[in-house]
């Protein structure tokens, strides 16, 4: 038994919710190639909170669920900005339901990371203190309206090539929570598109609007998926572990694949003027990414990642009451229960 750091009480928080007799910390974690592990993982079963798994799978999750949903919350920035300013009161209420989604997302994330033996709070320390990452994506200014359009087809675009084969990940809550967000991500792509495609058909200037946002965020978009495969050092051990499906590159390809149709349809251009079909593999090529722009986001050295941060952190500090207030609340049903039961 552990101490709560939300309820300050000593109650079980390792890797599950309820009421279980036996913290998963008194059970020995197998080694990484325990056959029995690898067993379950060939024949595509399913590690469950409660099932003793290595420690080094452990953390892969931890980190990439943690991060993933940072991301969903740090990602309500961009289009936060432009709730205000939505040119009527259907496009208001839309990306007020998208915005909110992306809330809810990092809600079932955060949960899904908790069965695994970590708190939402410490979670969010880590992002703030800047040992836990984000998406990249998030570090770019949202300039026009037409960018909530092309963050809706092409951010959550690349977002649900990403996350559909992780519906298949190896781990259960992880899968599962990606379920229902895939299908919003879907109706947000939508969304996005049809921003694009009503602005791309309509006036000269409303039809700039929506190029210039598509020249902005496309290249962005492509890495997200993260460095090239043979600079991803993740991603061969999480392959083997069933938590990716795809390799990065792969991913990326298929995006690429999936979206210079549609750009014919909206009737805008992709910014790559090396961009061409290769009969021979049936793929869309695209030109040389430039990597070190994603290495330098990363770092911190993107073009909002101090306000992104800066605004993640006073909404925390902000929201203090809130926590102070659950925890009181807590700690006096606590205690009622612990007088109950004595
Ligand atoms: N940004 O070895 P790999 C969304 C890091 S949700 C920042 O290839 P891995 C919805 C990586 O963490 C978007 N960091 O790593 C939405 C690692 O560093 P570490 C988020 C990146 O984990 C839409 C290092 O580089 N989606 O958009 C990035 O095997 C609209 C080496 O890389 C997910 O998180 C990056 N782009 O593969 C919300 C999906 N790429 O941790 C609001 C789940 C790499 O070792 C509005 N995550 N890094 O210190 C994944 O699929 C994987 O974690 C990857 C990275 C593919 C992102």
């Amino acid at each position: 038994m552990t101490l709560c750091r939300r309820c300050a009480i000593r109650c079980n928080i390792e890797r599950v919710y309820g009421n279980d007799f036996t913290a998963p910390s008194q059970v020995d974690a197998p080694a990484e190639d325990d056959p029995g592990f690898l067993a379950l993982l060939d024949d595509e079963g399913r590690v469950e909170p409660r099932d003793a798994m290595p420690e080094a799978y452990r953390k892969t999750l931890v980190r990439q669920i943690a991060q993933h949903a940072h991301s969903e919350i740090i990602g309500m920035q961009p289009e936060g900005n432009w709730i205000t300013r939505a040119p009527s009161l259907k496009r208001k209420a839309i990306l007020m339901a998208k915005v909110q989604d992306e809330a809810g997302h990092g809600l079932y994330l955060y949960a899904a990371a908790e069965t695994l033996g970590v708190e939402r709070a410490d979670l969010l320390d880590r992002l703030h203190a800047g040992t836990q990452k984000y998406s990249s994506i998030f570090n770019y200014p949202t300039i026009t309206w037409a960018d909530m359009g092309a963050i809706g087809w092409l951010v959550d675009g690349a977002a649900i090539v990403n996350q559909v084969p992780i519906t298949r990940c190896s781990y259960g809550p992880y899968a599962r929570a990606m379920v229902r967000i895939c299908k919003e991500e879907s109706f947000h792509q939508r969304q996005g598109f049809e921003i694009l495609h009503t602005l791309s058909n309509g006036t000269p200037a409303q039809h700039a609007m929506a190029q210039d946002a598509v020249n902005r965020w496309w290249w962005p978009s492509l890495m997200m998926f993260g460095p090239p495969d043979d600079a991803s050092p993740n991603s061969e051990r999480s392959m083997r572990w069933g938590i990716k499906r795809h390799s990065n590159d792969a991913l990326r390809q298929k995006f690429v694949d999936m979206t210079v149709p549609q750009s014919h349809a909206l009737g805008l251009t992709l910014p790559d003027p090396e961009l061409a079909y290769d009969e021979a593999s049936g793929h869309w090529r695209t030109g040389p990414i430039d990597f070190t722009e994603l290495f330098e986001v990363i770092k911190g050295n993107g073009p909002c990642n101090v306000q992104r941060m800066a605004h993640r952190r006073g909404a925390h500090e902000r929201g203090a009451w809130v926590r102070d207030a659950a925890d009181a609340y807590a700690a006096k049903r606590a205690a009622r229960t612990e007088a109950a039961v004595a």
